[in-house]
């Protein structure tokens, strides 16, 4: 009796703390097809003149929107400069990218942390961070940006500086809020507001992650300019709402060498047919500003999305893709980030590359894959040091 007692108490306990609205249910997932990825008999080349760029403006207009043309440059000044950070083990500079190039308007405070012992230029991961440089290091060397309230290293779990600059590589990082703060505000701040009046808005214009994911790309651009890194190797990383992001950076700007997007979910690598665990209906409640307005038709109606998830994971092609999830994160749907990564693999058999190579979805803690590459690791929606010691090897194999 004690045991019952024990056992609904944890079970009610269990599921009062999932999102509301939550079905992890297998058997509720309706029946669906996924959209071809390219008609048969078609060839690399057509893939990759015409059908790559189709598949690309699908999703613009009808998922992340579009960017507007933005006629003024961003800038660049460097900052800060610790030539002994970590103990000599490696170098700090910062530097501030001034988004539309004047004073006034969004600043993207990149931290850039270098190995002491690069004898060249290095490849490098870029991500952006959810409360501030200083959250990913508890050095009091680093600037406190972002919401500074938070303590420093609170985040230092999640970016395991030591580990990537002993491995040789570098890790550049900036707060996302830098660029657009996350919130629903009719697009007037950030870098929305900065480079266009919010009435000019239509269904296809760009949400939050597109303004993200171009604020990276200027990140980019610098990176290019700065000897310490090989810009031709810069891999964007990037957790949940930021490892969607990740993604449709590495779709927009090919530049980018690699992927990671780290327990994306829905909007990411989760397929959006499946409707299990967070839906397109429901994020587009949560979060309407994320998206394009056109996305938010497509709540309840999955089926008449003109793509699925798989094809965001195969505009990677040919470059190195990493999708993970996590076995408690059933929110981001584990099993449908699989099968997008799973299903994106014809696109690069069609550029004579190996992709994921895996039909069943692997057990937990098990990697898989070869330029498509998936794991489920134990645990809860995060990112851990076993999550980093795959993308390293990943940096070490494909990328190097
Ligand atoms: C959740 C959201 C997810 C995921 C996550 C995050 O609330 O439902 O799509 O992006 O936030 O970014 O932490």
């Amino acid at each position: 009796m004690r045991f019952l007692l024990l056992f609904i108490l944890t079970l009610s306990s269990y599921l009062m703390a999932l999102p509301p609205g939550l079905h992890t249910a297998e058997s509720k997932v309706p029946d669906f097809e996924l959209p071809v990825l390219f008609p048969e008999g078609t060839s690399a080349a057509e893939w990759n003149d015409d059908l790559r760029a189709e598949t690309l403006t699908l999703f613009e207009k009808e998922m992340f929107g579009r960017v507007p043309a933005i006629s003024r440059k961003a800038s660049a000044k460097l900052g800060k400069k610790v030539p002994d950070f970590l103990n000599r083990k490696a170098v700090l500079q910062e530097v501030v990218v001034s988004l539309v190039g004047t004073e006034e308007g969004p600043k993207l405070n990149l931290l850039i942390i270098t190995p002491s012992s690069a004898k060249g230029p290095i490849p490098v991961f870029l991500g952006l961070n959810f409360k501030g440089n200083h959250t990913i290091h508890a050095s009091k060397e680093i600037t406190v940006g972002g919401k500074s309230q938070v303590a420093r290293g609170e985040r230092a779990g999640r970016w395991q500086v030591e580990k990537i600059i002993e491995r040789g590589y570098g890790l550049v990082t900036a707060f996302y809020g830098d660029i657009d703060l996350d919130k629903n505000d009719g697009f007037k701040d950030g870098i929305h507001g900065a480079v266009e009046s919010s009435d000019k808005r239509d269904g296809s214009s760009w949400g939050s992650i597109a303004a993200w994911v171009w604020g990276l790309s200027r990140g980019l651009d610098f990176l290019e300019t700065y000897e310490p890194v090989d810009g031709s190797k810069v891999v964007v990383f990037g957790h949940s709402r930021l490892g969607k992001t990740s993604l449709w950076a590495g779709a927009t700007d090919e530049r980018f060498a690699g992927v990671i997007s780290n327990n994306s979910g829905c909007g990411g690598a989760a397929l959006s047919r499946r409707a299990f665990g967070e839906t397109v209906g429901r994020i587009n409640e949560s979060f309407p500003h994320w998206f394009c307005k056109n996305f938010h038709a497509y709540g309840k109606r999955e089926k008449e999305l003109p793509f699925d998830q798989h094809q965001l994971v195969a505009l990677m092609a040919p470059r190195p893709v990493y999708i993970a999830s996590a076995q408690d994160d059933q929110w981001a749907d584990p099993k449908g980030e699989f099968l997008s990564a799973k299903h994106a693999d014809p696109v690069y058999r069609l550029l004579g590359k190996d992709g994921l190579d895996q039909e069943e979805m692997p057990k937990v803690d098990q990697p898989v894959g070869k330029k498509i590459r998936y794991h489920m690791r134990s645990g809860k929606h995060d990112v851990k040091a076993y999550d980093w010691d795959q993308y390293l090897r990943m940096m070490d194999e494909l990328i190097r």
